[in-house]
């Protein structure tokens, strides 16, 4: 997601837009923010200022020069293979393929990046190539949702700035709208989608045969997500605007007023999914973050590019709503669409990290303000944010795809707040990703933050958005070379300019105003929120949200659900039985259960509540029961520690997670498959042997490879192509006998990792590894080395120099000849280092603070009720709500024996159909991936 370019309040436009007569636009006048403030954290000078900049530019050649070099004409690179990803020819990663059509995904979403970035000679160059490279009539199924945010919103943000460009008279004199005729072409492509009954698109196309044609393999589905509808509307009234075709804004219009008039009416919320047909909602769960997430975002800034009160309105209602369940500050937590102040969920995704960016174009700071900073937390906790964390913080689903969301927030709350405590949080991300994902390919997405080990992927959107968040967030305005201010940022940080406000106006605004008759008008901002106003005397505003938060996700407690009905249990209701402390062999806990089903709506309320949470605990359950992936880092040249790949466990042998890790160099069994006494022992003593999967057990391999003197082993899959990126990771059992013998670390590649590591031994005879439970600090791993400096220091400037130099190709050059650009580290480096990397990245935590949940079992977590009871104050501070709750309704209790226990009676068959409704919801969302 992405906000919009700021104007001043009230600052000359070109052409007076709609919008601006009643600024609703609260990034444009906040912006003035940052030139009077100067108190909380340090200012941060020009010349720092301008090195970060210069060194996002430096990354971003990184990123894109190895995607040209490597990649390109491929949709992607992929950083640790270093070659381009194409359709078909990789294993199916399912739903994420959906974006790749084969049309250079990756060129065409960096367009308008290399605009910002000040690179016009390479945006010339590369839109040279899009004309003449790009195909958009592939037989190939795409996602709609992705094609438009990427490609169509690409190439509309390219054209945006060509025409830019030309205007000014020195670049692109030969551009004649070739960009804007591609748009044109593929938003036809993407019209047979809308065909159905309720105008809300088909989720997939095939760019050559459309929809429902025998050919096309799409068209037969039933269900979409939310954002997959309701994130049209920008890039369609683009494209009508610009070519005079109304006929996109007049379907993207229409899918949003379907959506609009499907809102659950008496919480004004939607869900995840509907069905396209009947527009039956499909999950019931409403959140902020995947599958909803664009939506809301769509419809403030559709407001602020078409200047149609109606947008707006319906956004505020949402928002009210929004404000109303889902948002318990720091936190946003997905509740039921009819159940809102149930939650739906003990856990909240990375998606929603644009929300604070949102909430700052709204002009609603403090709350922004606040869950930037438990975001900020648990990045620091993990020096990214997961996919998903639980309310307690722990990590949930462990991936993370480089994800820009978080640097947007962080952009939109510096323009706001003028604070540099921002431009420190800027800082702290550009280190994390030069330290932990830049490979020398590229940057690699995680694919476990907890291991710090790569996943074999590196999304255009790191390229659209990440660099452009960065890069603004320290740039001056001088140093972009047009206003940023003028433009509007779609979800992929494309740029539109807001002049098409007023440019072929020809879609009737519906004046819906009258609809909405029975809303309450005051919840119709319609203010503009300045800062001026808003930090009259106050420059420490920001830093005074952020304090009582500062050790929120530090000092958490776990906890599960945690709205839970707090005033009936002051008011001497008896607390409800929670999953976690059900027991099967417990008469008065089965008496409950069988109440819920049966009494009041507050018993059913909380029969629900037990339900998802057993749900939920069983899935948690199911994970805990899992050893977590252990990590394979490569430290010889020319990898110096900078490739994880993710490893399997095994259930026996040495365990990583309780040992320093095992270092050393890498040698092939013979026989390779480790079935019996190897005969090549001299090679593999001291070693680390590599044995391949198959035709006996893994302990019988590990005795074999022990044997013979290694010191550890990797099992590599023998079914050529697996990849962690398809596979999920499993552990290796041991034989069914005693393994106790097996002293040595055995960890398992797929195929795909593990022949990273034989290319490797091919290419430069001697690979070092380390096993370990998460990757260790190359600072560390690298002590009393030769090695080029830029390892150190992430001194990107040495590294282009190193591989540059000619001396490099030489395919077995020691680490010593690396040279002129080398260092020593010595200990007083290491440790100063390795002092600092724990301070600046608290995810050095032992393993057990990550891990501990996954080894500890889920009677165990039952068992503890101070454990389980504990929940937090704002300040961090652990309090046992659930035990003081329970003291006084125990008291309470005694001395009220009649406590009533609601009043309406609702028959068990009803009960039971809405519940059944919900877990059927909770089943699919479990199923669900972002
Ligand atoms: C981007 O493609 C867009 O921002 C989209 O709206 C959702 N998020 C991804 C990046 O995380």
């Amino acid at each position: 997601m992405s906000g919009a370019g700021g104007r001043g309040c009230g600052s000359p436009v070109p052409q007076r837009a709609p919008w601006s007569l009643v600024a609703a636009t609260a990034a444009f006048c906040l912006v003035s923010a940052t030139s009077v403030w100067t108190a909380g954290a340090e200012p941060m000078s020009r010349e720092e200022k301008q090195k970060l900049g210069n060194q996002v530019l430096e990354m971003f050649d990184h990123a894109y020069g190895n995607y040209m070099e490597h990649a390109y004409p491929a949709d992607e690179l992929m950083p640790l293979t270093c070659r381009g990803r194409v359709r078909g020819q990789e294993p199916s990663r399912g739903d994420v393929d959906d974006a790749l059509g084969k049309f250079s995904l990756t060129l065409i979403d960096s367009l308008d990046t290399l605009v910002v970035l000040n690179k016009t000679k390479e945006f010339e160059d590369a839109v040279r190539k899009v004309l003449r490279d790009v195909n958009l009539d592939n037989d190939v199924v795409v996602s709609v949702f992705e094609t438009n945010i990427r490609v169509l919103g690409g190439l509309l943000g390219g054209h945006s700035l060509a025409i830019m460009l030309k205007e000014k008279g020195e670049y692109m004199q030969w551009y004649n709208d070739e960009l804007l005729q591609m748009a044109k072409q593929l938003g036809y492509k993407l019209l047979p989608a809308f065909n159905t009954t309720s105008g809300l698109p088909y989720p997939r196309i095939n760019l050559k045969f459309g929809i429902r044609k025998p050919e096309a393999r799409t068209g037969t589905e039933t269900d979409t997500c939310t954002a997959c509808a309701g994130t049209l509307i920008l890039e369609f009234a683009a494209l009508s605007r610009f070519t005079g075709a109304t006929i996109f804004e007049e379907y993207a219009r229409k899918a949003l007023d379907f959506l609009w008039e499907k809102r659950q009416r008496s919480s004004n919320l939607v869900g995840v999914t509907i069905n396209i047909h009947t527009g039956d909602w499909v999950r019931k769960d409403s959140g902020v973050g995947a599958g909803i997430d664009s939506y809301y975002e769509y419809l403030l800034k559709a407001y602020v590019l078409l200047g149609d009160d109606s947008f707006l309105e319906r956004f505020n209602t949402h928002y009210d709503a929004i404000m109303r369940y889902i948002s318990q500050p720091p936190l946003l937590l997905d509740v039921h669409i009819h159940k809102p102040m149930l939650n739906a969920r003990t856990w909240m995704d990375a998606l929603l990290a644009f929300f604070p960016g949102l909430q700052v174009l709204k002009g609603d700071i403090r709350p922004a303000i606040e869950t930037h900073e438990m975001l900020y937390q648990v990045i620091k906790k993990h020096n990214f944010l997961p996919e998903a964390f639980t309310t307690d913080f722990r990590v949930h689903w462990a991936q993370h795809p480089l994800r820009p969301e978080f640097a947007e927030s962080t952009y939109f709350l510096y323009k706001a707040t003028g604070d540099p405590y921002y431009l420190e949080v800027g800082k702290t991300l550009i280190e994390n990703l030069n330290k932990y994902a830049r490979v020398p390919c590229g940057f690699a997405a995680m694919k476990d933050v907890r291991t710090g080990s790569h996943e074999d992927r590196m999304d255009s959107f790191f390229l659209a958005e990440m660099f452009k968040y960065l890069y603004l967030l320290f740039a001056d305005k001088e140093d972009i070379i047009f206003d940023i201010e003028d433009y509007i940022f779609t979800t992929e940080a494309h740029l539109l300019p807001l002049w098409l406000s007023t440019t072929n106006q020809s879609i009737s605004k519906k004046n819906i105003t009258s609809e909405y008759t029975e809303l309450d008008d005051s919840n119709f901002d319609w203010t503009c929120p300045n800062t001026q106003i808003l930090f009259p005397n106050d420059p420490l505003y920001a830093q005074s949200i952020r304090e009582p938060l500062k050790n929120v996700v530090d000092k958490s407690c776990p906890r599960g659900i945690i709205r839970v009905r707090e005033e009936s249990f002051r008011s001497g209701a008896k607390p409800p039985l929670r999953a976690r402390d059900f027991m099967a062999t417990n008469p008065e806990h089965l008496e409950i259960l069988k109440k819920m089903g049966a009494a009041s709506s507050i018993d059913a309320e909380d029969g629900l509540r037990f339900m998802q949470e057993m749900i939920e605990l069983s899935s948690q359950q199911q994970k805990e029961q899992q050893l977590p992936p252990r990590a394979v880092q490569i430290v010889s040249h020319p990898f110096f520690g900078r490739v994880v790949l993710t490893a399997g466990p095994a259930q026996f042998g040495l365990d990583l997670s309780k040992h320093k890790e095992t270092r050393g160099f890498v040698a092939s069994s013979k026989p390779y498959n480790g079935c019996s006494e190897l005969t090549n022992p001299e090679a593999v003593m001291g070693k680390i042997a590599l044995i391949q999967r198959g035709q006996c057990m893994f302990a019988e391999k590990a005795r074999n490879i022990q044997n013979a003197g290694a010191i550890g082993g990797i099992v590599i899959d023998d079914n050529e192509g697996s990849s962690s990126d398809t596979a999920p990771l499993f552990q290796m059992a041991g034989d069914g006998k005693d393994t106790d013998d097996i002293k040595i670390p055995m960890l398992f590649l797929f195929s795909k990792e593990g022949s990273i590591i034989l290319d490797a031994i091919r290419e430069y005879e001697e690979v070092e590894v380390l096993l370990s439970d998460k990757a260790k600090d190359r600072a560390a791993i690298l002590k009393g080395k030769m090695i080029p400096s830029y390892i150190i220091n992430s001194n990107p400037e040495m590294e282009n120099e190193e591989q540059s130099s000619p001396e490099n190709d030489s395919q077995n050059q020691s680490d010593e000849q690396v040279s002129s650009s080398s260092q020593e580290v010595d200990l007083v480096d290491q440790e100063s280092s390795e002092e600092s990397s724990l301070n600046s990245h608290p995810e050095s935590l032992s393993p057990a603070d990550t891990d501990n949940v996954a080894s500890i079992s889920p009677s165990e977590q039952t068992s503890d009720p101070t454990e389980n009871h504990e929940t937090t104050n704002l300040n961090g501070e652990c309090t046992d709500l659930d035990n003081q709750l329970q003291e006084q309704s125990e008291t309470e209790e005694d001395s009220n024996p009649n406590v009533s226990w609601g009043k309406k009676v609702q028959p068990i068959d009803s009960i039971l159909a809405d519940w059944n409704e919900d877990i059927e919801a909770f089943e699919m969302m479990e199923k669900d991936e972002l």
